[in-house]
């Protein structure tokens, strides 16, 4: 797989699950503007891999920094810097050269019909991969996609999921384009699936693994902020994403869908409209709309419980709380 991301929060638990699944086999992470500051979300990306100790054993490429036709919108107010006041020394931390959107149409080529992508930030990356090259949508075998709600409600706007608000020209045309692809909704299934409340947020800080500690600090701000909009806990839509694909015995239901995405809406910008098959439309991905949220909660758990250990030493700073 490659994981196209926006690094901050659950990106990051999401790039764990590609970094230490022992079913995984993660070829390149690939940066896409989203969530927190671009040259952030590298940093965050980087903090990552030290945290898996795996820095430099997995290329960083940096994509997109704006969405397609309109200006970059951020989330740091939920979720500060991504990764709760961390820094390290970044020497040698180097992106590799190559635009993000040229590596993901070479590493497709190279090996057509084998690579999925995960795509748990906007589309930007993936649309502007399929403009470049005709044979992209062909070379990939699957697109498994975080983003929209399915007929429900949005997190950033009443109809509007992140991802999908911040480049909806670019979620549009990634639908269109002819991709097998698989969403994994925000609403209502992260939200009533995904959302790790307080006695499993106790259960992971008491591993004392670093990785539980590295979890606990990355998901610290958006914690406050879930709060703070009356979910009582944190949101793993991320990770789930990456999960799925790897465990797919964790979704136990799933519907054939045409989904669009609305880019002119007054109200409704990067709304996901998800047709359940009786409006003569024919469907053009998998929505999963259940997973069983226990055994989610225990991969992730067991995945803590890891031994990886940072490579380099990571300082923890005062970090602006999304209070
Ligand atoms: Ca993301």
């Amino acid at each position: 797989m490659v994981i196209d991301t926006d690094t901050a929060q659950d990106d990051c638990i999401a790039l764990l699950v590609g970094l230490l699944d022992p079913r995984a086999d993660l070829r390149a992470i690939t940066m896409v503007a989203g969530n927190v500051g671009f040259d952030q979300q590298i940093r965050n990306a980087f903090l990552t891999l030290n945290a898996a100790g795996r820095l430099g054993q997995v290329p960083v490429h940096l994509g997109c920094r704006r969405p397609l036709v309109r200006p970059w919108e951020s989330a740091e107010n939920v979720h500060g810097d991504g990764v709760g006041g961390m820094t390290m020394d970044m020497t040698d931390c180097d992106p590799d050269p190559e635009h993000a959107v040229d590596a993901l149409i070479r590493l497709v080529a190279e090996s057509p019909g084998e690579l999925t992508i995960v795509c748990i930030g906007p589309l930007t990356n993936i649309a502007t991969a399929t403009a470049k090259d005709p044979t992209f949508v062909d070379n990939v075998k699957a697109l498994y996609v975080m983003g929209g709600s399915n007929n429900a409600r949005g997190n950033i706007t009443a109809a509007a999921e992140f991802n999908f608000y911040v480049d909806p020209e670019a979620a549009k045309t990634v639908f269109a384009a002819g991709f097998t692809i698989t969403v994994i909704p925000w609403a209502p299934l992260t939200l009533e699936r995904a959302v790790f409340g307080q006695a499993q947020l106790d259960e992971i800080a008491a591993l004392g693994t670093p990785l539980s500690d590295f979890f606990t600090r990355v998901c610290a701000a958006t914690l406050d902020f879930d709060r703070s909009v009356g979910i009582d806990g944190t949101t793993h839509p991320d990770s789930l994403t990456t999960a799925v694909l790897l465990h797919p015995e964790l979704i136990t239901r799933i519907g054939r869908y045409h989904a669009d995405v609305e880019t002119q809406g007054e109200l409704t910008r990067g709304y996901a409209a998800m047709s359940w098959g009786v409006h003569g439309l024919e469907p053009n991905a998998a929505v999963v709309e259940d997973v069983d949220a226990n055994a989610f909660y225990r991969h992730i758990k067991a995945l803590l419980q890891n031994a990886a250990s940072p490579t380099r030493a990571v300082t923890i700073n005062d970090f602006q709380s999304a209070q």
